[in-house]
C-alpha cells in the first residue's frame, strides 16, 4: 500500500474514533477514554493533517476548533421558515388549545418538552456531513454561523449509525449555555471590567455570534436539538419518533421529554418541569407541548405566524421591574467591595427578591442605574439576582448618581483600586466585615464543619470579643459560651464538643477553611493528596506548585503568597500550639489512597461523578491500566483495559460494589435523571 493511503486510513481511522469519543463524553455522558487519551489521539490527527494538508476533512474533529474569524456573517435563507410558537400562560389556555386540536383533529398523543431558553438554531447535513449552521434570525433568513456551531461538542459533524446515505436533513435545535458556565463567563468578565450578560440566553446569543470561533469555542455551549425535518426517504410517523431517530444519528435529546395522552397528563408534566426548573443545569422558561403523529400535525397546518399543532405553556417570567431603594456596599471574605442593589421586595418566580448584585462600580456607571430608579430584575436558576438596565423613562429627575465610597464602610480605611483592576477593595486584614466572612467560611460545611458555630454565633463570640481569628475558636470554654445570648448547659456542651472534635480536621477541610486566596475546595483536595501535611505545602516553592497539574500560576503565586506572610505565619502557629493539626489522608477517606480505574459506561451515574466520588473520598481515579490500580470498576461494553485488567490479575468489581466501597450515589448525578431517557 501507498503511504498515503496507509496516512489515509490512519486519518479516517483517527476521526471516527475521536468523533466517537466525542460523542459518547459530550451526547451519553459517558465517557471511555480518560481526557490524556483523548488528546493523544486529538494530537495525532492534528500532526497528521498539517503535514499532509490533502487529508483534512470539513468533518474532521480538528475542524472543530480555531476556525479563522470573519468580518460579518453571510446571510442564510432557511427553506422551511423557522415558526415561533404560540404561548399559553395558564392551565385554561392550554385546554383552550386541546379543545381547537381535538376539534380540528379528534383525540391526539401529545409530547411534552422542555423549553430551553437559548437560541434557535438550524443545522443542514448533506450526505451525512455538516454543511451549514445558522441562527433563527427573522424565521426567513438566519446568519450563517457554522464556524462556531462546529465548536459546541454535541453536534455531530457528521452522522451516526451508517445513516451517512439518509440525504439531506435539516435538524433544529436550542444552543443555550450552561448555568455553571455563565456564572463562570460573568466572573470572568466582571474581572475584566467587561459589561456582564444579563442572562444565559444572552451570553449564548453573544457566543454564537461572536466572529472569532475562538471565543464561541471557549465559553462552553451546548445544544439540545428537537426538530428533524426535510428527511427524503423513510421518515418517522411521529415526533416522538423522529427523536429516537435523532438519537441514532448522534444528536443530543433532552431527557425530560415525555410522550403524554391528554391535556390531565400534559399539564401535571408541565408542573413536574416547572417544579425542577431550579435544579437544572439549563433555564427553561416553559413547556413545548406538540401533537405527536405527523399525520396530524399537517392536517392542523399553520397560522400565519404558528403552527396549530404545537403550543408553548410558559412558566412565571424570572424578570420584574421594582424600585433601587438604596445601593449598599458589601465588604467580600478577601476584601473586594461588590455594591449591591437594595430593592423593593419584588417576587421573582416564586422567590422574593430584596437584594441584586450590581457587581462593580464600572457596571453600575455602565448601566447608568441611579439611586431611586425603577429597575428591571433578573433571576437565573440559582444565581444571584442582576440589576439588568434602569428604566430612564420612569426618573422623576431627582435620583442621584451612585459614588463609591473612599473608605470602607466597615472598618472606615481608605479603599484601594489598582490601576488597571476592576474591583474596589478593602486592604485592611482586620476589617470586621472579612474576619467576620473568615470565621463563617473556616465554621462552614465545606470546611471544618463546626455543627453549632453558625453565623448568629459567630457575630455574637465577637461583638463579646470572645474570638478575633480563627485561631481562638479553640480556646472557647463553656463558660464562655454561657455568656451568649441562647446558649445553655447543653447547648455550650455541644458546640464545645464540636469543636474539639475539628481540632484534628482534615487536610483539605483545613486548607479549604484559610481562605487562601484562589484555594477552594477542588485546589485545596489536590493540595492535600499531594503535600500530606500543612508544613509541606507551606515550604513548597511557587515553581513547584505551579508544576502541579490543575494548578494554575495565579493559584501557585497565591498559595506562595499566603505562606510567606508573617501574619500567617503567626496565625498558623498559634493554631498548632492550640493542638489543631491536620490530619494525614484526604477528605472523607473511605478511599483513601485506593486507585481506580473505570471501563465501559456505568448505570446510575455519570463517569464524571463517579470520578468525583472517588477523589471527595480520598482515593485516585488513573487512567490507564497499571499495576498499581487497586480496583477496575466495570460497566456494560467494557473495553480493552478490562482484557488488560484480568491480565495483570486486578480486581474487578461491578458497579454496586463500586457503591460498596465508595457510599451511596451523590444526589443530583446526572446520570440519574438521563437513564429515563426514552
Ligand atoms: C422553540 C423551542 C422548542 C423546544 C425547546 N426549546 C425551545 N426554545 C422544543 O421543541 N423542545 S420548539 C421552538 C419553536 O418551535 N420555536
Amino acid at each position: 500500500m501507498a503511504l498515503d493511503e496507509t496516512l489515509r486510513r490512519r486519518a479516517e481511522l483517527l476521526r471516527k474514533e475521536i468523533e466517537e469519543h466525542n460523542y459518547r463524553y459530550y451526547v451519553l455522558d459517558s465517557p471511555t477514554i480518560s481526557d490524556y487519551e483523548y488528546d493523544m489521539l486529538l494530537k495525532e490527527l492534528e500532526r497528521l493533517e498539517k503535514g499532509h494538508p490533502g487529508l483534512a476533512t470539513p468533518d474532521s474533529p480538528t475542524q472543530r476548533v480555531g476556525g479563522a474569524p470573519v468580518s460579518e456573517f453571510a446571510e442564510v435563507s432557511h427553506r422551511i421558515p423557522m415558526t415561533s410558537l404560540d404561548n399559553t400562560y395558564n392551565p385554561d389556555e392550554l385546554r383552550e388549545f386541546h379543545a381547537r386540536v381535538i376539534k380540528a383533529v379528534g383525540e391526539v398523543e401529545y409530547v411534552v418538552e422542555p423549553k430551553i431558553d437559548g437560541l434557535g438554531v438550524s443545522l443542514v447535513y448533506e450526505n451525512g456531513v455538516l454543511l451549514c449552521g445558522a441562527t433563527r434570525g427573522d424565521g426567513r433568513t438566519g446568519e450563517d454561523v457554522t464556524s462556531n456551531l462546529r465548536t459546541i461538542r454535541s453536534i455531530p459533524l457528521r452522522l451516526r449509525g451508517g445513516k451517512e446515505q439518509i440525504g439531506e436533513i435539516e435538524v433544529r435545535g436550542e444552543v443555550y449555555l450552561p448555568i455553571g458556565k455563565f456564572k463562570s463567563v460573568n466572573e470572568e468578565r466582571g474581572k475584566n471590567g467587561e459589561p456582564v450578560f444579563a442572562n444565559p440566553r444572552n451570553a449564548a446569543a453573544g457566543s454564537i455570534r461572536q466572529l472569532n470561533p475562538k471565543i464561541a469555542a471557549s465559553r462552553g455551549l451546548d445544544i439540545f436539538t428537537y426538530t428533524l425535518a426535510d428527511l427524503r426517504g423513510d421518515f418517522p410517523k411521529t415526533h416522538y419518533e423522529s427523536l429516537e431517530l435523532m438519537k441514532e444519528l448522534g444528536f443530543r435529546i433532552n431527557p425530560l421529554i415525555r410522550k403524554c395522552s391528554g391535556m390531565d397528563e400534559v399539564l401535571s408534566r408541565c408542573r413536574e418541569l416547572e417544579e425542577m426548573r431550579d435544579s437544572l443545569d439549563y433555564e427553561i422558561d416553559g413547556a413545548v407541548i406538540k401533537v405527536d403523529s405527523f399525520e396530524l400535525q399537517k392536517k392542523l397546518g399553520l397560522t400565519s405566524k404558528h403552527p396549530r399543532w404545537a403550543v408553548a405553556y410558559k412558566f412565571a417570567a424570572r424578570n420584574r421591574t421594582t424600585k433601587l431603594l438604596d445601593i449598599e456596599i458589601q465588604v467580600g471574605r478577601t476584601g473586594k467591595i461588590t455594591p449591591v442593589a437594595i430593592l423593593e421586595p419584588v417576587n421573582i418566580g416564586g422567590v422574593t427578591v430584596s437584594r441584586a448584585t450590581l457587581h462593580n462600580a464600572e457596571e453600575v456607571e455602565r448601566k447608568d442605574v441611579r439611586i431611586g430608579d425603577t429597575v428591571m430584575v433578573e433571576r437565573s436558576g440559582d444565581v444571584i439576582p442582576q440589576v439588568v438596565r434602569p428604566l430612564p423613562e420612569m426618573r422623576s429627575g431627582n435620583e442621584p448618581h451612585f459614588v463609591m465610597p473612599g473608605a470602607c464602610p466597615e472598618c472606615g480605611k481608605p479603599l484601594s483600586k489598582p490601576v488597571g483592576e476592576v474591583d474596589t477593595r478593602c486592604t485592611n486584614n482586620s476589617c470586621p466585615a472579612r474576619i467576620l466572612w473568615r470565621l463563617k467560611h473556616f465554621a462552614s460545611r465545606d470546611s471544618l464543619d463546626i455543627e453549632g458555630l453558625g453565623p448568629q454565633t459567630i457575630i455574637q463570640l465577637l461583638d463579646k470579643g470572645l474570638i478575633e481569628d480563627i485561631a481562638d475558636i479553640f480556646e472557647l470554654k463553656r463558660q464562655d459560651l454561657l455568656k451568649l445570648e441562647g446558649f445553655k448547659e447543653k447547648s455550650a456542651g455541644n458546640l464545645i464538643s464540636s469543636i474539639e472534635k475539628s481540632r484534628n480536621a482534615e487536610l483539605a477541610r483545613l486548607l479549604n477553611g484559610l481562605g487562601i486566596r484562589e484555594v477552594g475546595r477542588f485546589t485545596a483536595q489536590l493540595l492535600s493528596s499531594r503535600y500530606k501535611t500543612l508544613e509541606a505545602l507551606s515550604s513548597a516553592t511557587e515553581e513547584e506548585l505551579a508544576g502541579i497539574a490543575g494548578i494554575g500560576p495565579k493559584t501557585a503565586a497565591s498559595i506562595a503568597t499566603y505562606f510567606a506572610s508573617d501574619e500567617n505565619v503567626a496565625l498558623l502557629k498559634k493554631l498548632s500550639d492550640l493542638g489543631v493539626s491536620a490530619r494525614k489522608g484526604t477528605c472523607g477517606g473511605r478511599l483513601a489512597g485506593r486507585k481506580f480505574l473505570f471501563t465501559g459506561s456505568l448505570e446510575s451515574i455519570s463517569r464524571g461523578d463517579a470520578e468525583k466520588l472517588v477523589t471527595s473520598q480520598g482515593g485516585i481515579v488513573a487512567s490507564g491500566v497499571s499495576k498499581d490500580v487497586d480496583y477496575v470498576v466495570a460497566g456494560s461494553d467494557p473495553g480493552s483495559k478490562y482484557e488488560k485488567a484480568k491480565e495483570l490479575g486486578i480486581e474487578i468489581i461491578g458497579e454496586s460494589e463500586f457503591f460498596g466501597l465508595a457510599g451511596p450515589v451523590p444526589n443530583g448525578s446526572k446520570k440519574q435523571t438521563q437513564k429515563t431517557l426514552f
